[in-house]
């Protein structure tokens, strides 16, 4: 089941995968962060295909194709701004996670990836949110035959060493993949 998972120290607009998620706003326009690295290596087309969608609401996701990049297709989900806990930010990262899950389920993806949401400019603390997204995606996969291969995408040391911390518990032979 956790062979399922690899985890990638760098950047996710270089993954070739079915889908890659996008930790986007609600208005699905850009930004900065890994939304900006996604639509600055998807090209304009990804723009104007997020015009279309008339935004997104927080924990929800919704599809575009990926353009320039090498994967086939963008997830963009919106995650909470943490504003310490009280807001309902644990659900709505969780509902993130799984919305994201659930487009690559009903398409059929086989491979997708995701950066840690909420974690950068939203705030959310990396190791709370290191744990929804393990336990949410952990969860799913072993409910569901799609997605076949998670990977999280860690840009930064310490999310890196978070989620080694975590699956280690988990008894998983897949440190070895990154
Ligand atoms: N590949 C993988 N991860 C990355 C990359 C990359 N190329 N670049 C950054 N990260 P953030 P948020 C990591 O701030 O907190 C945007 O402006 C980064 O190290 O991108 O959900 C949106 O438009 C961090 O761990 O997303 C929204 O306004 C993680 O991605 C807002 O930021 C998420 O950091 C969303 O904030």
């Amino acid at each position: 089941m956790t062979d399922k998972i690899q985890l990638l120290h760098g950047d996710i607009t270089k993954i070739k995968a079915d889908a890659i998620v996008n930790a986007a706003n609600s208005s699905l326009l850009g930004g900065g962060g890994v939304d900006g690295a996604i639509h600055k290596a998807a090209g304009y087309q990804l723009l104007n295909e997020c015009k279309l969608l008339k935004g997104c609401k927080t924990g929800e996701a919704k599809l575009t194709n990926g353009y320039m990049l090498p994967a086939k297709y963008v997830i963009h989900t919106v995650g909470p701004i943490w504003s310490g806990g009280y807001n309902n930010e644990a659900n709505l990262l969780q509902s993130c996670y799984l919305s994201a899950l659930t487009i690559a389920l009903d398409n059929k993806f086989g491979k997708i990836a995701f950066p840690n949401i909420s974690t950068g400019v939203y705030g959310y603390p990396k190791k709370e949110a290191a744990s929804i997204a393990i336990n949410t995606t952990i969860d799913f996969i072993k409910k569901h035959e799609y997605p076949k291969q998670i990977i999280f995408a860690l840009f930064d040391n310490e999310n890196l060493a978070l989620y080694n911390e975590i699956l280690v518990k988990y008894n998983c032979d897949f440190l070895k993949n990154y």
